[in-house]
């Protein structure tokens, strides 16, 4: 079995991505059962998307978990819907504000992501992380790539389940702000994301 994890390279006013942090550490590690392959997606309107795809179609997995940072979020947040629409509150690292746009013209208003939501976040919380489930991946990048993955695996032949996990913030990019933000440790990020892979292994290989 494999999969396809991804995380996003820096923007905004941080240096440092904590999904790119965990992807990168995923790469180094080997495990029993399945394999990872990775990517880190640059946080660009249309180079974002297109290298998600690229991979998708080179490495074709058996299912894909994408990664991105949320500042604020006190906890892994697992994503249940992408929606239909591009509203930047800040620009792409291309300088680009979009507002008020659709992704795809033609496309539903939403897509559910085709992960088993409820039991990754079971297990990761009885990992004893912090888990919970959310129904907005906002406007921004994240939201885009997980939109246009899954409307690009809505053809039958394509069919494998994808979906979205938010991160919160570092402790290094949560040390120095006013006010403070919830952050989480690199290696527990990591721990929730392997969990959340062997969950995904142990349903996939489960006939239903
Ligand atoms: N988080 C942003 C884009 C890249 C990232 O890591 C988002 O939540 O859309």
């Amino acid at each position: 079995m494999k999969f396809l994890v991804t995380g996003f390279e820096p923007f905004g006013q941080s240096n440092v991505n904590p999904s790119e942090q965990v992807v990168r550490a995923l790469a180094r590690r080997q495990f029993e059962g399945f394999a990872v392959e990775t990517a880190v997606l640059p946080v660009h309107r249309f180079h974002g998307p297109q290298t998600l795809l690229t991979h998708v179609q080179q490495t074709r997995p058996d299912a894909v978990v994408c990664l991105g940072e949320a500042g604020g979020r006190t906890a892994v947040s697992i994503e249940r819907v992408a929606i239909n629409l591009l509203d930047f509150r800040i620009a792409d690292n291309n300088g680009l504000v979009v507002q008020d746009e659709l992704i795809s013209a033609d496309g539903p208003a939403a897509y559910f992501t085709t992960l088993p939501v409820r039991a990754l976040q079971q297990a990761v919380a009885a990992a004893g992380i912090p888990a919970e489930l959310s129904l907005s991946a906002g406007a921004f990048l994240c939201n885009q790539v997980t939109y246009e993955l899954l409307h690009f695996l809505a053809q039958p032949q394509l069919a494998i389940p994808a979906g979205f996990v938010h991160l919160p913030l570092l402790p290094e990019q949560a040390a120095n702000q006013t006010p403070l933000r919830p952050s989480m440790a690199l290696d527990v990020m990591v721990t929730a994301v392997i969990t959340i892979l062997h969950t995904l292994c142990t349903q996939l290989r489960t006939p239903r």
